[in-house]
């Protein structure tokens, strides 16, 4: 009988590591479902389970899965209910943006951070290919964003993956936690963890003009061990990251700036759309709710489907 984490998924095999950094390559005994769990996947990196080796052949079988802290899950398909568990037990999300290419939208960030809000994860962002912000006008913008964002309590860094700038802080970032690693495709997520830690080696794409979106590099989940203490979880690039569902009255229980004022509104049930008395966009006005924040909160709020809303990045 043993304990470890799952490093990676195959979605038949699970690569398990044991404390002493023993790994097994392990597959689920019999019908391992957790109760209540609407999940195509009972098992996801990051999972913390117990495991027995067989005497032959030196491979494993999962047999039970401990309590997880939090987990973050997509959509098993565009149109299917399931859910696919993308990770679990996440100490920090570290989104990674940039406003090069594939440039990151504050809607994309936003759609995200309420996922981590909703999932009590930490969300930290990372703002990548520092080398090719050159004009004014970018350098203007990213300040403002990173304004936004530091304000709504997100910590921000600035960094380059190929030009090797401020890699110490993103190195300072993962050191000792597990963090889920985010952001689109091509961003430069494999690129930043083989920066800081050349021995991993992870794919990277290729640049290639015809494509500037990118495919997706990176195919499955899997955790990577850090010489900082830390773990990476790096995933593919991600579309239909997160879901989350709720009613129009709890959305900005997932913006922390706004959640500070909710219960302050005239209404108990305030939208904070067009109710009167709204101590929310009092505050928008007073400065200290960012417009941006609050046109993405209702972009959100009024877009979407009405029975049931859920946040689609
Ligand atoms: N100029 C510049 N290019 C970068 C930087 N970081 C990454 N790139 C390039 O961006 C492309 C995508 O990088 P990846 O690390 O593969 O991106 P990814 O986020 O892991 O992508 P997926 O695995 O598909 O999700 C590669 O061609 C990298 O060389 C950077 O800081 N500056
Ligand atoms: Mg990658
Ligand atoms: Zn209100």
């Amino acid at each position: 009988m043993h304990e470890g984490v799952v490093t990676k998924s195959t979605g038949s095999w699970y690569r398990v590591e044991t404390p002493d950094r023993q790994q097994t390559d392990c597959k689920l005994r019999g019908k391992l479902k957790i109760a209540g769990s609407k999940a195509t996947n009972p098992v996801a990196v990051g999972d913390r389970v117990a495991f027995s080796v067989s005497a032959d052949d030196e491979t494993g079988v999962i047999y039970d899965i401990l309590e997880r802290k939090n987990y973050i899950i997509r959509k098993a398909t565009k149109l299917s209910r399931q859910t696919h568990v993308i990770a679990a037990n996440i100490d920090q999300a570290v989104i990674i943006a940039t406003l090069a290419y594939p440039r990151t939208s504050t809607g994309f960030i936003d759609r995200f951070l309420i996922t981590c809000e909703a999932y009590s994860i930490p969300a930290v962002l990372v703002f990548n290919k520092m080398d090719l912000i050159q004009n004014d006008k970018d350098r203007e913008r990213l300040a403002e964003i990173i304004t936004i964002y530091t304000e709504a309590g997100y910590p921000c860094i600035t960094v380059s993956a190929t030009e090797a700038i401020n890699l110490e802080a993103f190195d300072s970032l993962l050191k000792d936690k597990v963090s889920l690693l985010a952001g689109h495709s091509g961003v430069g997520k494999s690129a930043l963890v083989n920066a800081i830690e050349p021995g991993l080696d992870l794919k990277v794409q290729t640049v290639s003009k015809a494509h500037k979106k990118g495919r997706h590099t990176t195919t499955f989940a899997e955790m990577f061990r850090l010489s900082n203490g830390g773990r990476i979880i790096d995933t593919p690039g991600i579309k239909e990251f997160g879901l989350v569902d709720f009613e129009d009255w709890e959305l900005c229980h997932y913006f922390p700036e706004m959640r500070r004022y909710f219960n302050q509104c005239r209404y108990d049930n305030c939208t904070h759309f067009n109710e009167p008395g709204c101590r929310v966009k009092e505050e928008v006005v007073n400065g200290n709710i960012h417009p941006e924040r609050y046109e993405n909160y209702l972009g959100i709020l009024l877009g979407g489907d009405t029975r049931g809303k859920q946040i689609k990045p």
